[in-house]
């Protein structure tokens, strides 16, 4: 059941992707989510171009499964990043961050499949031009950095735009979910919020019990007005940017002040368990997430609820 495009061009069985987050999606989660069958994600935005190199080893050691490296495209040393995922003939590369443009010629020569996220129609078209095998519409429910738009209107005009399979991001944690991107025209979902909170994610335990914490109105997005926008949950830090960008609108802070606040912040969050400074990146479906389990047991409950959610829907349509 759930069979689509998705699960046909990437050799998996259920249609999910695991988001590429940058200091949680460590090899071990990667595995595991592609040992459940769907597609693993190493996240390598945290990572020099040695620790990825040892966290695809690590992978490969933990699963015979297709899995992938998301590729940040605001670092530095992304060239370099290339170079260690096409020595090690990963399976799949998504990006995110950026135009994936300039690697995706080098990508596709060894037999890497390229999915970008995309969080607009424009950047969408141009991707396709460039031969890339599918796309991921991220709307702003997602966590992290993000674009302007919804999940809800991002995906339907993508699809309407596009002759490649779509994948689905931002806001999905659960069947029902997945159900609802099926129904806007998707061929696949990405969660990432929701594997956060699976047993083999190796994220600081207080950062797992805060996503658990959340509820629907625990997350905002700061960074806005100086042009990049970041979902996380409230905290101490997110107070202190509130203040900080009045400050800036004001003319009494620079835009320069404004991002030295969030460097390190992630790392101190995911890795520190420092939940009230660091930057707690996550989506607005925070609230959904009420357990940790195993990668398995997760995906399992998301198909089978899925399955549900969409025989239910037509039911009640023809009632
Ligand atoms: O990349 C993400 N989510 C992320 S990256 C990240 S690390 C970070 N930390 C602090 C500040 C900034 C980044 C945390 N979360 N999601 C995929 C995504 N891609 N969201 C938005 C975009 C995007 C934005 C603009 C993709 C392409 C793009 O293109 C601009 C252009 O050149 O056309």
């Amino acid at each position: 059941m759930l069979k689509t495009k998705i699960t046909e061009k990437f050799s998996i069985e259920y249609p999910i992707f695991q988001g590429g987050m940058a200091w949680v999606a460590t090899a071990e989660l990667a595995a595991a989510v592609s040992n459940a069958g769907a597609l693993g994600i190493i996240g390598a935005g945290s990572m020099t171009p040695e620790i990825l190199d040892q966290e695809i080893k690590k992978a490969k050691n933990l699963t015979n499964k297709p899995f992938g490296v998301n590729l940040m495209l605001l670092l530095p040393h992304i060239k370099e990043l290339v170079e260690v995922v096409i020595q090690n003939r990963v399976a799949v590369v998504t990006t995110g961050a950026g135009n994936p443009g300039p690697f995706i010629d080098r990508l596709k020569e060894a037999g890497i499949k390229v999915v970008p996220v995309v969080p607009s129609v424009a950047l969408a078209k141009r991707v396709e031009r460039y031969g890339v095998d599918a796309i991921i519409a991220e709307g702003n429910e997602a966590g992290g950095h993000i674009g302007p738009l919804t999940t809800m209107v991002l995906v339907p005009q993508v699809v309407r735009e596009v002759n490649l399979p779509v994948i689905a991001a931002g806001g999905i944690a659960t069947g029902q979910g997945v159900a609802a991107a099926l129904s806007l025209g998707a061929q696949g979902v990405q969660m990432g919020t929701r594997f956060i909170c699976a047993t083999e994610c190796t994220a600081h335990p207080a950062y797992k019990e805060a996503i658990l914490k959340a509820k629907d109105r625990s997350t905002v997005i700061t960074g806005q007005f100086i042009g990049i926008p970041v979902r996380v949950l409230k905290n101490k830090l997110t107070q202190l940017y509130e203040v900080w960008e009045k400050e800036y609108l004001e003319g009494k802070r620079t835009k320069e002040e404004i991002e030295q606040l969030g460097v390190g912040m992630l790392r101190k969050a995911v890795r520190e368990g420092d939940v009230e400074n660091g930057s707690v990146m996550s989506g607005a479906i925070a609230g959904l997430v009420d357990e940790i389990k195993p990668a398995k047991e997760i995906i399992e409950e998301v198909v089978a609820q899925a399955e549900v959610a969409l025989r239910e829907a037509l039911k009640n349509f023809n009632n």
